[in-house]
């Protein structure tokens, strides 16, 4: 006989489940505008394990508190940053631009932030949170930001300049190391938004394709975010804010009175160490090569998505940098749409009048097979072909 308890557990788990499925999933295959994927089933175990730790208060978790550290001398490595450096886990790209633009004007006393067009919406809530003013900088034709139009906004007025090494609308990377330099010889903070790139660059680089630096290998780079929950395989939510300096922690220090530690820095307090086990578990799983492995297979989906559409009489926006296509439309509202109606979850990008496919490592050339005649008969049906 089935307990009141156990009855009522199963009603909610009824409940739950009714819900869920209602979600899209990933394994569905039909996700094709998400920047986030299926955590690696590593991520998913190391999650579990680790469900009541509390980085807010790492006396009580010296273990995972190792673990981040770990996790953070992993992604350290991978973006040469130098032994002065400190590396801030964050919840992702957002927390990460935030805490970013934080340190820049604490440090700096300045409130502009002088950014590319193609900047992410979160620093219009930077903007907003912290009073701070955006100038925007217009792309070139090839959209990435417009490095002569940039030279003439630096002011003393400027406490931070963004470039952007994986745009969420293309995937496109500025040119850094020229931004670097400028904002080197011009003692601007310079972050570099890498939330997705992050990922994906280094080992484009490896794999031979021509990709500007993007890292702490150029001296002018302060700070670089780049996310875990987009390319790096792993569970929702993780990214790290890497910094140059460790003492520029101090300035988005408080003292925390009532924990184990007597400053905390950062945005948040408490704070789950499922995710950071659950990335720090993929890298050790993946290691570079097996991301390496993982970008190229994104990069021969992507090449084989481009083919496809092109073949239907559709243009790209751009050829893509990275696992990012743009498809230009005359209605690309009502194309997502319909597609969405047909199980189909793509983005749009209004800006642009493009939709916008992400090849995540869950799509593969058999989904795009499946996705190609659902695309031509829709936009055949909207008149775009
Ligand atoms: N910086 C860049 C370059 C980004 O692309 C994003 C998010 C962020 C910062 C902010 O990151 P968080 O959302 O982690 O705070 N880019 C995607 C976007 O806004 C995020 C996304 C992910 C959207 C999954 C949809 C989705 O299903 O389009």
């Amino acid at each position: 006989m089935i307990s009141l308890d156990s009855q009522k557990r199963q009603k909610i788990f009824d409940e739950l489940e009714r819900l869920h499925q209602r979600d899209f999933c990933f394994s569905s295959g039909h996700i094709l505008g998400s920047m986030c994927t299926v955590p690696h089933p590593i991520a998913q175990k190391a999650y579990l394990q680790f469900l009541e730790t509390n980085l807010g208060d790492p006396a009580l978790c010296p273990g995972t508190k190792e673990i981040e550290s770990r996790f953070i001398g992993f992604i350290s490595k991978l973006l040469h940053a130098p032994k002065t450096s400190v590396g801030q886990i964050v919840s992702g790209g957002t927390e990460g631009n935030i805490t970013a633009m934080w340190i820049a004007k604490q440090l700096s006393g300045k409130k502009e932030i002088i950014l590319p067009q193609s900047a992410h919406f979160s620093f219009q809530k930077i903007a907003s949170l912290m009073d701070m003013k955006l100038i925007e900088i217009p792309l070139k034709k090839e959209y990435v930001m417009d490095v002569a139009q940039l030279k003439k906004k630096i002011s003393k007025r400027t406490a931070a300049v963004v470039g952007l090494a994986g745009s969420t609308e293309l995937g496109t990377i500025d040119p850094i190391p020229q931004l670097s330099e400028i904002c080197n010889d011009e003692h601007v903070f310079f972050h570099v938004d890498a939330a997705f790139g992050g990922f994906v660059i280094p080992f484009l680089k490896e794999l031979h394709y021509t990709v500007p630096d993007f890292d702490f290998k150029l001296k002018g780079v302060t700070t670089i975010s780049i996310d875990s929950h987009k390319m790096g395989y792993a569970a929702i939510p993780l990214g790290t804010l890497m910094i140059r300096k460790k003492q520029w922690l101090e300035s988005i220090s408080v003292e925390s009175p009532y924990i184990s530690i007597e400053k905390q820095a950062g945005i948040l307090g408490t704070r789950s160490g499922a995710p950071v086990a659950a990335a720090y578990a993929v890298a050790r799983y993946l290691g570079y090569k097996g991301y390496r492995n993982m970008v190229q297979s994104c990069m021969e989906v992507t090449q084989y998505a481009e083919q496809r559409i092109t073949e239907l009489g559709l243009a790209l926006v751009m050829k893509p940098t990275m696992n990012v296509i743009g498809v230009k439309l005359k209605k690309p509202e009502l194309v997502v749409k319909k597609l969405s109606e047909q199980g189909w979850q793509l983005n749009k990008v209004k800006r642009l009048s493009c939709i916008r496919l992400v090849l995540m490592p869950h799509i593969t050339k058999q989904i795009i097979d499946e996705f190609i005649p659902v695309l031509q008969k829709t936009c055949e049906e909207v008149g775009e072909i």
